[in-house]
């Protein structure tokens, strides 16, 4: 078959000859009705019976993948996508480098990848489950849209990791699979893996500011695990990649929207202080202050997936040439980190300080310094719009070491800027720099749904363009009453 073109003539499409696979496709078949009594249970919460304005990839091919249409949710065609394999392709780091790279799960290293693949599958549907109640309030039906084209691209992301886990690692595999539609965000009993994954998204903003600085994390991690020497792996992340830039999309045009009407109802009321919170309240709108609060809470909470800063399962994964730096084939180096060393923030006496350790455990700290660059790029967006509204404003990314739970700083208390401060400090200070109880009500009191075409609620702006370049009063969600 034609690998850039997706057979839909199966129930699972596919361009990976499910066809001629029948073990495989078997496996999937049999997972496919818990998927969808997952996605029944957890998914988006109503809207399953509308005609959402979605786009489904009809290829891999980068310069022409999917087409748009409307489509019942539980009617989206998941489908198991890989990039087009690469002739010839050698493992681009570690102890195996320059070799062939594996077509089939390396024995020795077996282990090691299941378990990054379901992590990877883990925090998909997690996602879903945080967003699942967001379409009862969103602000205007093309971000109701986006939101469910977010959701129904990270059910194919689950896909995606269990295709690897049901083709490439038999009977285990499959129960890793089940487990993936069993555990639960937040669940007590059932959590799901990673900490910022049993967090609540419970408005918009912090959907934005998910989908700007958790999703950047997935996208990180599929970079480096696209890298893998196991093919298949990189095939499937290197798809995904194609994906991920909509999520990007979403977050980094979301919060530029939210900060837009603000500073324009500022300026339209002829508010010059930025800071005076309850007169840019009385305005329908978030204040900038709020809004950095919760960039604050979204960002350490994302930093923490990057894992320890100094790490042996990283260096081991690394080594084994199953999870790679970001853009590694770039990279000059020997791509085996022999004799090198990289800055590692520790904390020392009390002091965030840069310490030299050997490269190869520093990966996860190199990879969130990539991240952390990433990020900036969205924050000198925002900040141009608050200034060329004429205000002297700027948001900020958080010191390293504020509001942690993994790593370095796990056991102590910081502000914002980096100040160490003691937990009777911090108790009665978070208030200042993370949502208190008081912001999430007032955020809360904006989230009205609004379902008008072309229409969007008093705390958002209209984006500049449609989606597939649409008309601004296009009806993206054609809710069923
Ligand atoms: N929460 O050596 P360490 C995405 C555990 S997001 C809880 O410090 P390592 C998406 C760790 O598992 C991307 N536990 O870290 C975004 C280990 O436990 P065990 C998802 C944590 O292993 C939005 C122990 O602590 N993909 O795609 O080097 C929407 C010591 O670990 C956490 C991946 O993450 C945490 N935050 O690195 C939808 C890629 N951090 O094994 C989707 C695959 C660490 O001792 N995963 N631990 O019991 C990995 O590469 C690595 O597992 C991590 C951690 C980067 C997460």
């Amino acid at each position: 078959m034609n690998i850039m073109n997706v057979d839909y003539s199966t129930k699972i499409p596919n361009n990976v000859n499910l066809s001629e696979d029948r073990q495989v496709l078997k496996a999937l078949e049999g997972w496919h009705p818990g998927y969808m009594d997952w996605w029944s249970d957890m998914g988006p919460e109503g809207f399953q019976q509308s005609l959402v304005y979605l786009r489904t990839a009809y290829s891999v091919d980068p310069r022409g993948w999917a087409k748009f249409d409307y489509v019942k949710m539980p009617d989206y065609r998941w489908g198991i996508l890989l990039a087009p394999q690469e002739e010839n392709r050698l493992i681009p780091f570690g102890e195996h480098y320059g070799k062939p790279a594996w077509q089939e799960v390396p024995g020795e290293y077996r282990a090691m990848l299941r378990r990054l693949v379901v992590i990877q599958g883990d925090t998909e549907p997690a996602s879903v489950e945080q967003q699942r109640h967001l379409g009862k309030t969103a602000p205007s039906l093309y971000d109701l849209r986006n939101l469910f084209q977010v959701n129904v691209e990270e059910g194919r992301h689950l896909w995606a990791m269990v295709y690897l886990l049901q083709k490439y690692f038999g009977r285990d595999g499959r129960e890793e699979a089940d487990e993936l539609l069993r555990r639960r965000s937040g669940d007590e009993d059932s959590p799901r893996m990673l900490g910022a994954f049993n967090e609540a998204t419970p408005d918009w903003l912090s959907f934005f500011m998910f989908t700007y600085f958790t999703d950047r994390d997935g996208k990180m991690q599929l970079h480096s695990l696209a890298q893998s020497g196991f093919d298949p792996l990189s095939r499937t992340c290197r798809f995904m990649l194609t994906e991920e830039a909509h999520r990007m999309f979403v977050g980094e045009t979301g919060i530029t929207r939210v900060v837009q009407r603000t500073v324009d109802a500022m300026k339209e009321a002829g508010i010059t202080d930025p800071t005076d919170i309850a007169k840019v309240r009385a305005l329908g709108v978030i204040d900038l202050p709020t809004i950095q609060k919760k960039l604050n809470l979204h960002y350490s909470l994302s930093l923490d997936l990057f894992g320890s800063e100094v790490s042996t399962n990283a260096a081991n994964a690394f080594n084994a040439g199953i999870k790679g730096r970001y853009h590694e084939t770039q990279i000059e180096d020997d791509h085996q980190l022999k004799n090198a060393t990289y800055p590692v923030l520790k904390l020392i006496n009390g002091e965030a300080k840069r310490v030299d350790e050997p490269a190869l455990t520093a990966l996860n700290m190199r990879l969130r310094d990539d991240y952390t660059q990433d990020c900036v790029k969205g924050l000198l967006r925002w900040n141009k719009v608050i200034s060329a509204a004429g205000y002297d404003y700027k948001l900020t990314l958080p010191n390293t070491a504020f509001h942690r739970q993994i790593g370095e700083f796990k056991d102590v208390h910081a502000t914002p800027d980096g100040l160490l401060i003691d937990d009777a400090t911090w108790n009665k200070r978070k208030g200042e720099w993370v949502p208190s109880t008081a912001d999430g009500d007032f955020i809360a009191s904006l989230m009205t749904p609004v379902t008008e075409p072309g229409q969007f609620a008093s705390w958002i702006s209209a984006p500049k363009v449609g989606i597939d370049n649409k008309p601004g009063d296009f009806e993206y969600v054609k809710i069923e009453t």
